[in-house]
């Protein structure tokens, strides 16, 4: 899904829930029991213990489009079970299926009620959306001024999607017939005439026909009036009755992976007034209480730094005063080794917290904080803890990345040598659902849809989807650069050959795999260059049948060269008439251009050695590349801009790395300081990776910024119990607690005065486990505890790619903070990238680093 949106770029989106009116209902005689009603809380959501109704607080941002996360939400004991309540036209919407606009929402405290209206623009259709407790219960009413348009009359419907994996091996109920909710998708399927299918984002379509003009829509699993889902589960039931039309249940996987089970009852033609009516009731324990969550790190301490664990607590838990540490002896007992009274944090989002301090416990061994009746996993204390933290990063993550290429690991094959049909020109006045677009020239010397040649080497899948995005690759290039001359990284475990295309995990070649990854990614930059003068934003599938591909990259183009002499489906053998090519987005971007010049500078020094005839070729590239860009210059409008931060700034820099040529390291002042004073923290990490090449007076003047940078670190703990910046953008922040702790590395390397090494340790704790709601490792494969279901390429298996970082804790508004471990599909939480996977790796460098500091 990953565009330039993620959190280190513009912290936009965010996610409103609708409320729509449920009733909860008193069920009688299948045990819903509960304390009272729900209460309109001060949050502006309804809750009683164990439950929560959330209406449209997060909202369809339209970036992109149903992430799952809008409409009317349910938290059922701590875990959000339903999404997207909403009107719908569609009895199972896709990502990409029209939503509603909020056009309106109202929360009434006098009634203890909010109301929405929404807006379908396309039909100029509104419905509105009432919500109120009833029973125990809440009343959901739709009710409509004007009649449905006739277009939309047997389609649009009343919709909540509940989620999957929460009901997994669980029953339902409809009307007094039972079943068992489908693990895999199975459920009846109907064929439609293409025409007339509603439009889907900007006229795209995520069926692919294969030249039938035909797509499919799920029909229900079971029909009635009242639905149980969970009968046999407090935790989990939820009764639903319509006191109109039937209710349908609908299996929404069986059209796209991510679907969710959905409720669904269809608003019927010519009416107006109340048209759907459901009473809504969950079951839930009147004692309820969500066990405390120890934070602490799953890979364990070093024996010399700050060891912090912060407990989240129910609200209406009581904390026990004290908490202790225990160590492991060899027959197997648990001692304890330390005890300490844990000190108050407060509420922070709809949890309280305090912090436990156990940075005396310093001998090496396995230890477990013990807390109430709560015991962690096992975790070590040692100076070896961080060791292997990085390597699965670059031995399997990146690897499986590796576009152009054919990808082996022992038995197993990730994926064969992906789009060698690279590329055509993409055509002028063109949105793109992946955020590119093409504006009223290609400004290049191609005619849209001519083959432009070269494009089919080197890179990156960019992120769980399977495009060239010229940013990241800059970023991840920069990145790893800076991994090679820090630290020297010379770890060789796998086999990387580009004539062949080959590529084989675990399978030394006598060459830096780090290296071999520069190259990848500058021989990506270094084409877009030869074909067209300059770097590109992109290349990517022009067809969102295409788009949302799951699995193997190599078998989502046919790999054959787009013949338009041919039919669609027909081949010759070496070219076909199918036109699934890549695109390439060739509108002028600074931004683009002066990220691709910076990560060629920096490549042209690690490949100096290496590949020497690539390294020349990639400075050459850049110098040009620079001196072109000037000549018409155009302001950079993407990447903190509002900051003053620009991507000149970082392509001076490494230009004067590589050239020691004044006139770059003058620019680069002359961008950096104006930056500076508009946004420090954003344009620190460009200042602080100067220092080491700059004179005293660079540093004088940087030296106040950096007492300040010091002191708003500090301020964090002001913000939240874990002292590093938590995002609350629609993509969650680890990203941004990466290129924050290396930051703070930076720092404490240049002004070791000012600023300690607690940062930098206090950012990779947070990675793998110091954070809110779960104290799982966000990188896939390290610690003990990590993610084991994420959103890459092998999502639809509920499967991992080692050494992925995802994006981690996402905060639902007003106060929900969430990562599914039971459902990967949710991107703004579990989407592994490449640049943050790149920095991942300086941060744990980082942090071996400073534990040579001898402390
Ligand atoms: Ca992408
Ligand atoms: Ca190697
Ligand atoms: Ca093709």
């Amino acid at each position: 899904m990953r565009k330039d949106s993620s959190p280190d770029r513009v912290i936009t989106a965010s996610i409103i829930l609708f409320s729509i009116t449920f009733v909860l209902m008193s069920p009688g005689g299948i045990g819903f029991c509960g304390e009272g009603g729900l209460k309109l809380n001060d949050r502006d959501y309804f809750e009683k213990r164990g439950f929560n109704v959330l209406v449209f607080e997060n909202q369809y941002n339209g970036f992109f489009f149903d992430e799952k996360t809008a409409g009317i939400l349910l938290i059922h004991h701590g875990e959000r079970t339903a999404t997207g309540g909403a009107v719908r036209l569609k009895p199972a919407p896709e990502q990409w299926d029209q939503i509603p606009a909020v056009v309106e929402r109202k929360v009434d405290r006098e009634t203890e009620s909010i109301d929405v209206l929404l807006r379908y623009a396309d039909f100029d259709f509104d419905s509105r959306i009432h919500v109120q407790p009833q029973g125990d219960g809440v009343v959901i009413r739709v009710t409509l001024d004007k009649p449905l348009p006739e277009k939309l009359e047997g389609r649009t419907g009343f919709n909540l999607e509940f989620l999957p994996s929460a009901y997994f091996e669980k029953t339902y109920r409809m009307d007094g017939r039972t079943g068992i909710f489908p693990l895999y998708p199975s459920g009846p399927m109907e064929v439609l005439q293409a025409d007339t299918q509603l439009r889907q984002y900007a006229g795209h379509s995520t069926f692919d026909g294969h030249g039938r003009s035909e797509y499919v829509e799920p029909e229900p699993i079971a029909t009635g009036r009242t639905l149980i889902l969970a009968p046999e589960d407090q935790e989990r039931r939820v009764q639903i009755q319509s006191t109109g039309g039937d209710l349908m249940l609908l299996d929404g996987r069986n059209v796209a992976q991510n679907g969710w089970y959905v409720v669904r009852t269809l608003i019927p033609a010519n009416a107006t007034g109340k048209v759907v009516e459901w009473l809504l009731t969950a079951s839930t324990n009147p004692d309820w209480i969500r066990p405390a969550m120890i934070a602490y790190s799953q890979a364990g301490y070093r024996p010399d730094q700050e060891k912090i664990a912060v407990i989240e607590l129910d609200k209406n838990d009581t904390p026990p005063a004290t908490a202790s540490v225990l160590r492991l002896d060899d027959r197997g007992e648990w001692t304890e080794k330390f005890n300490s009274a844990v000190s108050e944090w407060g509420p922070y989002l709809r949890y309280h917290y305090v912090r436990f301090d156990f940075s005396a416990v310093s001998d090496s061994g396995l230890y477990c904080i013990r807390y109430g009746g709560m015991k962690t996993g096992p975790f070590p204390i040692g100076k070896h803890v961080h060791d292997n933290g990085w390597q699965q990063t670059l031995d399997v993550w990146f690897p499986v990345q590796m576009d152009h290429m054919f990808v082996n690991e022992a038995y197993r094959v990730w994926h064969g040598a992906a789009h060698l049909d690279d590329a055509l020109q993409a055509p002028v006045k063109h949105q793109h659902f992946d955020g590119y677009r093409m504006g009223d020239s290609t400004e290049t010397r191609y005619q849209p849809g001519e083959r432009i040649p070269g494009l089919n080497v080197g890179g990156w899948f960019d992120a769980g989807d399977y495009d060239i995005r010229t940013g990241s690759h800059c970023g991840t290039v920069c990145s790893f650069v800076e991994s090679w001359e820090r630290f020297g990284l010379l770890r060789d475990e796998t086999l990387v050959d580009q004539g062949r295309r080959f590529v084989d995990i675990h399978r030394p070649d006598g060459e830096p795999d780090l290296l071999q990854q520069i190259e990848q990614g500058a021989l990506a930059l270094v084409a877009q260059h030869r074909a067209f003068g300059r770097a590109i934003p992109g290349i990517i599938e022009p067809n969102l049948h295409q788009y949302h591909h799951l699995g193997d990259g190599s078998t989502i183009t046919d790999n054959l060269r787009y013949n338009p002499d041919l039919k669609a489906y027909q081949s010759d053998g070496s070219s076909s008439g199918t036109p699934d090519d890549r695109w390439a987005f060739t509108g002028r971007s600074p931004w683009d251009n002066y990220g691709s010049i910076a990560a060629l500078a920096a490549a042209s020094r690690a490949l100096a050695g290496f590949r020497n005839d690539l390294a020349a070729e990639c400075l050459a590239l850049a110098e040009k590349g620079w001196i072109e860009e000037h000549q018409h210059p155009q302001p950079e409008t993407r990447r903190g801009f509002m900051f003053g931060g620009t991507r000149e700034t970082e392509a001076a820099l490494q230009l004067f790395i590589c050239t020691k040529d004044r006139r770059y390291g003058d620019r680069f002042q002359e961008l950096l300081w104006p930056a500076m004073e508009k946004g420090a923290n954003w344009n620190m990490k460009h200042a602080v990776r100067a220092a080491p090449y700059m004179d005293k007076a660079y540093r004088k003047r940087l030296l106040p910024f950096v007492r300040k940078y010091k002191t708003a670190n500090d301020e964090m703990l002001k913000q939240n119990p874990f002292g590093v910046p938590v995002t609350t953008g629609g993509w969650a922040g680890n990203g941004f607690v990466i290129d924050w702790a290396v930051t703070n590395y930076l720092l404490h390397k240049a002004f070791p005065e000012t600023v300690g090494p607690e940062y930098t340790y206090r950012g990779l704790d947070y990675l793998y486990g110091f954070h809110p709601a779960s104290n799982i490792s966000f990188v896939s494969g390290v610690g003990l505890r990590s993610k084991r279901v994420a959103y890459g390429s092998n999502r639809a298996d509920f499967t991992f790619i080692a050494g992925g970082v995802v994006p981690g804790i996402l905060v639902l508004k007003p106060d929900f903070p969430e990562n599914k471990e039971d459902w990967p599909f949710l991107w703004g939480e579990n989407e592994y990238v490449i640049d943050i996977c790149a920095q991942y790796i300086f941060l744990v460098n980082a942090a071996l680093d400073l534990g040579k500091e001898g402390k």
